[in-house]
């Protein structure tokens, strides 16, 4: 034995940092700095005893086993009684009290709590780790391991943890066929082909990483349900399902379609208020149970978005949920029903139409009419996940009515996992929103009401992707999600600290880098796209991904910030607007209505004002636009620059990754600054008071170059594009050139180039003839259109120019792709 552990310690702290792929994310247990480790090893126990045989304290004293070999270098050996021997002692309280009372267990612990505590017995020390119920065994050792990997002592422990609501759980939009919508990440880890994967073993390890935050249910497919799901064939799958993820307390639910009792279940209707669609859903749901005894419940989607729901009948909402929830009950099964439910149909033309009233106006007069096994699943926000809404109105609006807040891990509105945009501080802010009678975590949480249910769903949409989230900043919004399902009260950079520790090690100057990138990030995306509660600005009836300022307006969708040339914002006012506001309580209310109050992080979400309004900073709302996108746009820059000096402190692999996607999202950040910018100078007719917007240093647009081949096509929306225009290549070769008549010096070019995902094209820079850069445009990005999604720069750094030398962009299409030029750049190269 001694040999092994000396083998075993010299290979794990000998300091070589080996590639990671991201896919443990943050439990990846790598060996503590030797000082750390030797200051736990050496009191440490050299004995685990888990007291019962349910599985769950089985997956805490593997993950305690392996959590202890990977820190620490030490093989627990494990006993089943609790000796005279330091030793780590897992299992319920009341387990415990039987198997060693010697420890003297006093007092209560609530459903998955635990309880860490140093028992001295007779001068021989016990670690415990304690719990009501196997599930919070599990959360202790998770628990005990995180302080760990923290380096936060644990030789006097005596601590308690709580989970602050009883509701921890995530959503997957999983289809049957594989794909994810909304997802980033890869392939569906549940779904293939239109049945569960034959290997689950990337299920069972997302379980794992959801149990070390506290999250104990799993919804397994998309909110858009598919009936099949509710056919014979697929309890058996979903059983599969449901095992790989019950080891680590993981229950799974399903999202139903309420069409199903006619599209799959032969009947004539599918009227909640008809006996037979009742019938239907009571044995529907007894056969699931049969399948999955411990199945958590059904998430339900009705009358949204093209989902059938009890409009077609004339019945409510509650009616609806009713006659699931009555059929899921015997099982103590949970209907969550989603509060978002609105018209896309509406007349934009009509001022006092407003789609953020829906979820109020639908749920309000119905707060007291759902079963107690029902939940109305609340969005943050009013709209639909954008990067600033206010609190929803809803959740002051249901007082006895089961809530959750829905929180969108996935960054639909957000960046897709292309951008860095930490989402914790967004959430925290609707979470500590005090609503009037209480703060939103608290009412979601069934603690204002005495709820006997609620708390916190988040759209995770994990896929197969190694990293999980489609890269490896993404992960953090996971865990931030879980940690404050957990306890909403932990501060952002508390969580930003925890995780930037735990994914990539303990040193300082990584640990403050990446804690600060994450901490600013989400005001950055905000800056340099819908700044002051404009929302969104994307391409809201397609892939809601690159910039599309009118592509909201003058639809049914309902997402209209009512830009024109005289003003901007939505009149949500009691007074002249659409009366949203007063949907708050009193005390909130009289905050949005009054011009003067509203915070102008809000200001054009609640008001229409014209562009020369001056906000509490005494700028103009035009300005402000102008210097927020600037400013967005330099910090996103300035990632690349704050993450270099990490090169050698954390694995190439992912120092790479990441390196790659800043770069990436600075050129993005560009293309939204000058978008935004150039479509509200358009619009408003007044210019920059810094005369930035319209002007670029050293921007030639390619359709202004020497064309060979390259045609130019107007881009749709214009904005996109500088100038409104790019040139594609319609043949197999093309070039873009120009003669640079500057001074001679070092530079940077810049090209802005158009990666559609429908080709792979090849570009080549030349200098004088001589080739200075190449490269394929093959990113994953969301568009086949020359637009502001597939809108990318490539830098080439440190270029030597004299004048007379000629700059030839070359360009060689691919499939559907053309090869598409927007700009070049030419700037001066500082170190
Ligand atoms: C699953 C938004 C998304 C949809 C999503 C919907 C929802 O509209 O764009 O993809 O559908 O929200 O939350 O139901």
């Amino acid at each position: 034995m001694s040999c092994c552990f000396g083998l075993i310690t010299a290979l794990l702290f000998t300091g070589v940092i080996y590639a990671e792929d991201g896919s443990s994310g943050w439990l990846r247990y790598t060996a503590l700095e030797e000082s750390a480790a030797r200051s736990y090893r050496q009191p440490a126990p050299r004995v685990v005893t888990a007291i019962g045989d349910d599985a769950l304290v089985e997956s805490a004293r593997q993950e305690l086993i392996r959590g202890i070999r990977g820190m620490l270098g030490l093989r627990l050996r494990v006993e089943t009684r609790v000796s005279h021997e330091s030793t780590f002692v897992l299992g319920t309280l009341g387990g415990l009290r039987k198997a060693a009372p010697q420890l003297a267990l006093a007092g209560n612990l609530e459903p998955d709590a635990f309880w860490l505590k140093t028992v001295t017995v007779a001068g021989v020390r016990y670690t415990v780790v304690a719990a009501a119920d196997a599930r919070g065994v599990l959360y202790g050792v998770f628990g005990l391991l995180r302080k760990m990997a923290l380096g936060e002592p644990i030789d006097r422990l005596d601590e308690k943890q709580t989970p602050y609501a009883p509701i921890r759980w995530v959503n997957q939009w999983d289809n049957l066929d594989g794909s994810i919508e909304r997802g980033y990440g890869g392939k569906s880890i549940f779904w293939e082909g239109g049945h569960a994967r034959q290997d689950l073993t990337r299920v069972g390890e997302y379980g794992r990483l959801l149990a070390s935050l506290g999250i104990n249910g799993c919804s397994i497919n998309n909110v858009n349900a598919d009936p099949r799901l509710l056919t014979d064939d697929f309890a058996p799958q979903v059983a599969r399902i449901a095992g790989a993820l019950r080891p680590w307390g993981v229950q799974v639910a399903l999202s139903v379609d309420f069409g199903s009792p006619k599209s799959i279940g032969g009947l004539d209707t599918f009227d909640p208020a008809d006996p037979k669609v009742a019938a239907w859903w009571k044995a529907k749901a007894d056969e699931l149970y049969r399948a999955v005894p411990d199945l958590a419940g059904f998430v339900l989607k009705a009358d949204s978005e093209g989902r059938v729901g009890p409009s077609a009948y004339g019945r409510t909402h509650a009616d609806a949920a009713n006659v699931v929830a009555r059929a899921l009950r015997p099982h103590g099964g949970k209907l969550f029903y989603r509060g978002f439910v609105y018209d896309h149909h509406m007349d934009w033309r009509n001022l006092k139409n407003d789609r953020a009233r829906a979820a109020y106006d639908n749920f309000h007069p119905l707060d007291g009419r759902f079963d107690d096994n029902a939940v109305i699943q609340i969005k943050n926000g009013p709209i639909d996940f954008q990067v600033r809404e206010p609190a929803s109105p809803l959740f002051g609006g249901l007082q006895k009515t089961n809530q959750a807040v829905e929180l969108q891990i996935t960054q639909e509105y957000t960046g897709q996992a292309r951008f860095l945009v930490f989402l914790v501080p967004m959430w925290k802010q609707t979470l500590d929103f005090d609503m009037g009678p209480a703060t939103v975590k608290a009412l979601a949480a069934g603690k204002t009401f005495h709820r006997p249910t609620g708390g916190f769903v988040g759209v995770a949409n994990v896929g197969m992707d190694s990293n999980w989230t489609g890269n490896h900043l993404s992960q953090a919004n996971l865990y931030g999600f879980g940690r404050l399902a957990w306890n909403p009260d932990l501060s952002a950079r508390t969580i930003a600290e925890e995780w930037t520790r735990l994914t990539f090690g303990g040193d300082a100057k990584v640990g403050a880098t990446v804690t600060d990138m994450l901490l600013k990030s989400w005001r950055t995306y905000e800056n340099y796209t819908g700044p002051l509660g404009l929302q969104g600005l994307t391409d809201i009836v397609g892939n809601h991904y690159g910039v599309s300022v009118e592509a909201s307006e003058r639809n049914g969708w309902g997402q209209w910030h009512r830009a024109d040339e005289k003003g901007v914002g939505m009149d949500r006012t009691a007074a002249t607007g659409t009366g949203y506001i007063g949907q708050y309580n009193p005390a909130v209310a009289r905050v949005y209505e009054s011009l003067d109050m509203c915070p102008d992080d809000l200001v054009l979400f609640m008001h229409h004002v014209p562009y020369t309004h001056r906000l509490h900073s005494g700028k103009t709302v035009i300005q402000t636009i102008y210097d927020l996108h600037y400013g967005g746009e330099a910090t996103a820059e300035g990632y690349v620059g704050e993450w270099k000096p990490l090169a050698g402190r954390i694995d190439e692999q992912r120092y790479r990754a990441v390196l790659a996607q800043l770069e990436y999202q600075a050129g993005q950040a560009e293309v939204w600054r000058d978008a935004v910018n150039n479509w509200f100078l358009r619009a408003s007719g007044i210019a920059d008071d810094q005369g930035r917007v319209g002007h670029h240093r050293g921007r030639v647009e390619a359709e202004a170059m020497t064309l060979d081949g390259y045609t130019a096509v107007p881009v749709t929306p214009w904005e996109a594009a500088s100038g409104g225009k790019a040139v594609s290549c319609p043949v197999a070769r093309c070039a873009a050139s120009i003669r640079y008549t500057g001074a001679a010096g070092r530079f940077i070019l810049r090209v802005q180039y158009f990666d559609q995902n429908n080709g792979s094209a090849g570009y080549r820079v030349q200098i004088g003839g001589r080739p200075v850069d190449e490269w394929v445009a093959s990113a994953r990005v969301p568009s086949a259109k020359i637009d502001g999604s597939t809108s990318t720069r490539r830098t080439v750094t440190e270029i030597a120019l004299r004048p007379g030398d000629t700059i030839r962009v070359e360009g060689m299409p691919d499939g559907g792709e053309t090869a598409a030029l927007d700009y070049i750049e030419i700037l001066p190269f500082e170190n």
